[in-house]
């Protein structure tokens, strides 16, 4: 293992999802703000990292990461033992296709009702908008809770990397002024996941710095 360095505000929730993974393995890591008020994404340095411009980017020696997921599957790889991201193609592929779910259906419904609701000032916010983003986040976490149905998380018996990808979504979920549908099974993951340490380090983080601020 190198010096396992990364790069990003810890109030981005793509940020959170690397650092709650480096507290799961109890890795060694310094993390250097960067993003949103704290800048340097556009230093020559760091595109020289990360192309996008964006944050999570990780470094461990002379090996650099862009991406989150990427970032997270990489770790987890390479220092999870099979414990996050399991070794066997068959259970590799339940951890990966909800990995999918969460990032291609419950964050875009999710992220866009965020930034409708708590990103946009008061005076822009478009409350017909918001309450379509809300009723279809609500339905992602209607299925969700209807498959926590059958196991403790989200891929199987296991924790992985699926309830990252998924559990990253939570606090803010819960923090919105919002209506939300009472959904036994996701309360009980959530009280899972909310007994883990590093969730509560990484995700469960007030995001005060964000309302009304649409600039980054
Ligand atoms: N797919 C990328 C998205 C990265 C991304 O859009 N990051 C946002 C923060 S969540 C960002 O860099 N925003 C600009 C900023 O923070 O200044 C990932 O998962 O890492």
């Amino acid at each position: 293992m190198g010096q396992l360095t990364l790069w990003g505000r810890l109030s981005s929730c793509n940020v959170q999802k690397a650092v709650w993974v480096l507290e799961e393995l109890a890795l060694p890591y310094k993390r250097i703000d960067a993003g949103g008020d704290f800048g340097g994404l556009d230093d020559p340095a760091y595109r020289a990292m990360n192309p996008h411009g964006t944050v999570p980017t990780l470094k461990d020696g002379a090996t650099v990461v862009c991406d989150s997921d990427a970032i997270i599957r990489y770790l987890a790889a390479s220092y999870g033992r099979g414990s996050l991201w399991p070794d066997a193609p068959a259970e590799r592929a339940a951890v990966d296709q909800w990995l999918a779910w969460a990032n291609a259906s419950l964050y875009r419904d999710w992220i866009d009702l965020f930034w409708m609701c708590v990103r946009t000032p008061p005076e822009r916010q478009d409350a017909e908008g918001i309450e379509a983003r809300r009723a279809r986040t609500a339905e992602r976490f209607t299925f969700l809770d209807n498959e926590l149905a059958n196991r403790p998380f989200v891929a199987g018996l296991e924790f992985s990397l699926a309830d990252v990808a998924a559990g990253m979504t939570l606090y803010r979920w819960f923090e919105m002024p919002i209506e939300r549908p009472a959904l036994a099974n996701l309360d009980a993951w959530h009280d899972r996941l909310k007994q883990r340490p590093p969730f509560q380090a990484a995700v469960c983080v007030p995001f005060d710095e964000l309302v009304g601020k649409l600039a980054h």
